[in-house]
């Protein structure tokens, strides 16, 4: 799947593109059934809220099929190739579970600043690709993106230990409140199967969640293969150390997967 011109230049222009119905019910529904899995597993790629409550499941490609074959979905790796002109590698895969009453915060923040300074990635020449699990509304924590903030390129920011992520690199509020001020915030929301993909340098964060609805939703971070990581700190379920050139897999590959594994409620 490429990339029209229009959202080319829309990506170019607000730093972000959102595909709704990327996926189909039946693909998304064995994703679901993935992410039930890996979310329950005790391990310690799985980390919780203060309550116990799952919060993030990373590297689970690596221990989940029907997410394995994801990594592998041409949907998710050409339009990256398009934007980079060249191949990626996975630098990160996690399903973040935003649960329903207890899904907490995400803050404002930028992906490449963590990327650069605690990975050693080179170049903001990576992204995240967003594929929600639930639908996301506006009320159960949706991403929040400052559109065009990925032209200001890495802000200032500080080491910020407070939320139960992993530590993020967060600019301080007077630097969000001037970006916001200028362009807004949106936040991307529509059914199960959407996709979004956004710039390395986009603001972006989530409140936390207090409806009954959980809105989980799966990242994949994919690098230009020139930008391998020099100088990687956390451990490599966060930060993987594999910077080989993810294969595309066959087209109908989660949909035949889901012909044989869904279980039926
Ligand atoms: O899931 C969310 O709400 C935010 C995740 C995020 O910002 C990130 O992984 O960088």
């Amino acid at each position: 799947m490429k990339l029209n011109a229009e959202q080319l230049a829309r990506f170019d222009e607000l730093g972000y593109v959102f595909i709704p119905e990327c996926f189909s019910q039946k693909e998304v529904e064995a994703l679901r059934q993935a992410a039930s899995d890996v979310l329950n597993q005790q391990r310690e790629e799985v980390w919780r809220e203060k309550d116990g409550t799952p919060r993030t499941a990373f590297a689970c490609h690596t221990y989940n099929e029907a997410c394995e074959l994801l990594v592998h979905d041409a949907r998710l790796i050409e339009p990256l190739e398009q934007l980079f002109g060249e191949r990626t590698y996975v630098h990160q895969f996690k399903i973040n579970a935003k649960a329903a009453f207890t899904g907490d915060v995400w803050q404002w923040h930028q992906d490449f600043p963590t990327w650069h300074k605690d990975d050693g990635m080179p170049e903001p020449k990576a992204m995240n690709i967003a594929i929600f699990l639930d639908e996301v509304m506006p009320i159960n924590g949706p991403l929040m993106i400052v559109p065009r903030s990925h032209r200001v390129g890495e802000l200032e920011s500080a080491h910020d230990l407070k939320t139960t992520s992993y530590p993020l690199w967060t600019p301080d509020n007077e630097t969000v409140s001037r970006l916001v001020e200028k362009d807004g915030i949106i936040a991307p929301t529509g059914k199960a199967g959407g996709v979004l993909m956004f710039h390395a340098n986009i603001l972006h964060g989530s409140a936390g969640n207090i409806t009954p609805y959980p809105r989980r939703i799966v990242y994949l971070t994919l690098s230009a293969v020139s930008n391998a990581l020099t100088n990687p700190t956390r451990p490599d379920f966060i930060a993987h150390r594999d910077f080989t050139p993810v294969e595309k897999g066959a087209s109908d590959a989660l949909a035949r997967y889901a012909d044989e594994h869904l279980v039926s409620a």
